[in-house]
């Protein structure tokens, strides 16, 4: 038996000739270039939950093309939201020839009323608990159209993702995920709503036999933690990295900002590789942030955003932020001072997206009643594409002022700057070691 697992194409930076454009030219963009690219866990996930006796192709439309006269017993296709458009269209191609299609992952587990209309099958949530019972019915001949999650997994019994599954892919960064779930329910993010609220972890031993198999199959990988919150759980994250200080590793991870607090943990997870960290800052305006999370946290974080960037840099660590525009308290001038925010606070890169309508957000909702989701097919979802009337601008305004912001940002002028900074912060950090080890702290 033969089962496809398919992650179709996406737009990276979104489908703007203007936006294709700096991407692929602007030397400032080479570690986006390089790195911002992959599969996430999912597939690999799923190939690991499927018995040995079954082949898998493991396809990514990125890099590949399908072959759609192949003869495949089952195909498993992936989709974020993004994706789904290109998803149903490749189930359509292989149900002509009456190959059997399932589809899972996030699209289809926040809208599976629309994703069933494109399948024999649906699996809606975490597929761990699902997967094999799916694939005994196949095999019996009795695939139902529903596979539904109804708790969240226990990821102590998650199995090793197939990472060998990428020894032929060009991957440069693997994704590894140690924890699910966020407890901030941010109102734009479906991930506190598909992996719940509560922050749950695989063992520590389960994470580090994760990374050595990332390690046995590409060597030099950047290891990208896939998860949504990776340090928030500051005892888990401790025994995490002091584990993962002895494999020589460089990563980076998504986290929130109250990790700046914690200069003992920042140190060790500087020490355990730790090139960067993601953080969501959302907005610089304080308007914006109320009641964009379930308890205002953001709001209370912003007035020390600039002290809190500074304590993580000083322990060597770059951040990556990660800002939405569009919000309905921004206006034109936004774009300007946000770029002056990154440049005077001398942020490693920059994500500026457009406030996006993501299925099952609290912001969907919302926008929905005031009547401004525009009507773009989910492949326009790109975070980078325009799908709603903002307030404060016009759609063309908004992605143009992205643009602009990614120019300003990423200029060459203000690369020199950052290396010039990063370069003093190495030269402190290393005083400081030395200084430690020679008193023997
Ligand atoms: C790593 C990551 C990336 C990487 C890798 C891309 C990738 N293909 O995953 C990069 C940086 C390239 C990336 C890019 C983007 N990402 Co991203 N990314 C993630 C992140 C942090 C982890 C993904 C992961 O590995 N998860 C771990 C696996 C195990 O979870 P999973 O995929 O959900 O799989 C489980 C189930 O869903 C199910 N399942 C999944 N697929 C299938 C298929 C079948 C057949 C079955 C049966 C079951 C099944 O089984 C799995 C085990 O339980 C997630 C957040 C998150 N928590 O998932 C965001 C996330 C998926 N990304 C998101 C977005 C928006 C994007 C971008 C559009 C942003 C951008 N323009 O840069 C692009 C889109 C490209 C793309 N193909 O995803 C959103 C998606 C929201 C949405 N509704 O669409 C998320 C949820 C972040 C968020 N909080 O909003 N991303
Ligand atoms: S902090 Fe990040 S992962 Fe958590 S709910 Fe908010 S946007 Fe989603």
């Amino acid at each position: 038996m033969k089962i496809a697992l398919i992650s179709p194409r996406t737009f990276r930076l979104g489908r703007s000739l203007e936006f294709q454009r700096f991407l692929q030219h602007s030397p400032e963009m080479e570690f986006y270039r390089q790195y911002w690219s992959g599969l996430g866990s999912g597939l690999l996930v799923i190939a690991a939950l499927t018995p040995s006796d079954i082949e898998i192709e493991l396809i990514d439309e990125d890099i590949e093309d399908i072959d759609f006269q192949r003869d495949y017993d089952l195909v498993g296709i992936t989709a974020v939201t993004q994706q789904a458009t290109r998803a149903y269209e490749i189930a359509r191609k292989f149900r002509e020839r009456k190959v059997k299609v399932v589809l899972g992952g996030i699209h289809t587990t926040v809208l599976p009323d629309e994703a069933r209309l494109h399948a024999d099958s649906i699996v809606v949530g975490e597929a761990e608990n699902l997967w094999p019972t799916l694939l005994d019915d196949f095999r019996q001949n009795r695939l139902r159209p529903l596979y539904t999650s109804r708790q969240e997994v226990d990821l102590k019994h998650s199995p090793l993702p197939r990472y060998d599954l990428l020894r032929d892919k060009p991957a440069k960064i693997v994704w590894v995920q140690g924890t699910r779930g966020c407890p901030h329910d941010c109102a734009f993010c479906c991930a506190s709503k598909v992996y719940g609220v509560k922050h749950r972890h695989k063992t520590v031993d389960q994470v580090i036999a994760e990374i050595k198999e990332v390690r046995r199959i590409k060597k030099h990988a950047l290891i990208g933690f896939a998860d949504d919150n990776l340090l928030c759980d500051k005892h888990y994250s401790r025994e995490l990295l002091e584990k993962v200080a002895g494999l020589g590793i460089r990563w980076i991870g998504q986290t929130d900002i109250s990790v700046a607090r914690d200069t003992s943990l920042l140190r060790l997870a500087k020490r355990s590789g730790c090139v960067a960290l993601l953080i969501g800052f959302e907005s610089i305006v304080p308007d914006n942030l109320k009641g964009l999370d379930s308890t205002d946290w953001k709001l209370k974080q912003l007035a020390n955003y600039a002290e809190y960037i500074k304590s993580i840099q000083n322990c060597g660590i770059g951040i990556i932020g990660l800002f939405i525009t569009g919000l309905d308290y921004d206006d034109n001038s936004i774009f300007d001072r946000l770029a002056d925010f990154i440049i005077d606070n001398h942020l490693l890169g920059a994500q500026i997206t457009a406030l996006t309508p993501f299925p099952h957000t609290r912001v969907r909702e919302d926008l929905l009643r005031e009547g401004r989701v525009l009507n773009t097919p989910w492949d326009n979802y790109t975070f980078y594409d325009v799908n709603i009337k903002p307030k404060g601008m016009t759609p063309e305004e908004l992605e143009q002022g992205i643009l602009h912001t990614f120019n300003r940002i990423y200029s060459s002028k203000v690369a020199l700057g950052k290396q010039r900074y990063f370069k003093n912060i190495a030269a402190k950090v290393h005083q400081t070691r030395v200084s430690r080890n020679n008193t023997g702290l």
